[in-house]
């Protein structure tokens, strides 16, 4: 496989769907819900992955996609080339506020990540990495991490893993809030990570997230030394939605032992 041309390749993919979503502005979109009243999808979520499939498809017949509208491949292992897509993460942002999403495509080899994007569209900002190549903003190369505290982190968590809920015990969690030096919270996981490896947030988790919400996204903080792992601290499956961390990694195994209590 040359990743050189597979990446020029992914790249103007991603260029030529995020003209195709700024368009869909001017065009009528049909909000609909999936999973519950609050997980949204619109038409535009759906042909932007269809948009993608049909060019990968046609292209490289060889590699298989799995993407969050269900119009991918039927993915049971991470045997070949893989591309996670999800077309419009932080659909909820794209609906209500017309910015503040992201398209996030990850490419990865026998479970291997090999190239990452997130694509700020409203923003028209481009971040991207191949493994073991650094990680850019556009043409810009982003620094490797500095060494932090959790008393100076910024931590990017939801408020809906600070009151009582079904994966953690939101007790720690308080704890974690109240001695780190402020919280956000933006709605796109991908957007998320980005601020991780960008060093604008220190720690971003989650408690479900799905493959393609974070496969771009840890590719490009992999390569500035953030590191992500499931809340059990395990590499993430890659296969099925999972619990998710990713931090800075002075405060990653200090954030897993103090702060973080599964529950059964
Ligand atoms: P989405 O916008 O593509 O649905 C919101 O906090 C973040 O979590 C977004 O990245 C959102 O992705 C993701 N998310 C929301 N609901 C989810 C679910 N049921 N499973 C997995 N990820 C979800
Ligand atoms: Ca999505």
């Amino acid at each position: 496989m040359n990743w050189g041309v597979l990446d020029r390749y992914a790249k103007s993919l991603i260029k030529e769907a995020g003209q195709h979503i700024k368009h869909s502005f001017s065009t009528e979109i049909v909000v609909s819900s999936k999973s519950s009243a609050n997980d949204l999808v619109t038409n535009i979520d759906r042909e932007i992955e269809q948009f993608f499939i049909k060019r990968i498809h046609r292209d490289f017949p060889n590699h298989r996609i799995m993407g969050e509208e269900g119009f991918g491949d039927d993915i049971q292992s991470l045997d070949g080339v893989i591309w996670f897509l999800d077309p419009i993460d932080g659909t909820m942002n794209f609906v209500h506020q017309k910015r503040n999403f992201a398209i996030s495509l990850g490419i990865y080899i026998d479970g291997i990540g090999m190239l990452g994007y997130v694509y700020d569209v409203m923003a028209d900002d481009l971040y991207s990495a191949m493994k073991d190549e650094g990680a850019y903003l556009n043409d810009i190369r982003l620094p490797k991490l500095m060494d932090t505290t959790i008393e100076e982190a910024i931590v990017g968590v939801n408020a809906s893993w600070v009151a009582p809920n079904r994966y953690v015990d939101h007790d720690p969690i308080i704890d974690l809030v109240n001695k780190c030096r402020g919280t956000r919270s933006y709605g796109s996981a991908a957007l998320e990570l980005i601020h991780v490896a960008t060093g604008r947030v220190d720690v971003y988790m989650s408690m479900r997230l799905s493959p393609w919400d974070v496969a771009g996204g840890m590719i490009i903080a992999n390569e500035v030394g953030a590191i992500s792992s499931t809340m059990s601290g395990q590499q993430p499956g890659m296969l099925q939605s999972e619990t998710f961390m990713v931090a800075n990694a002075s405060v990653h195994t200090q954030l897993l032992e103090e702060f973080i209590v599964l529950k059964k």
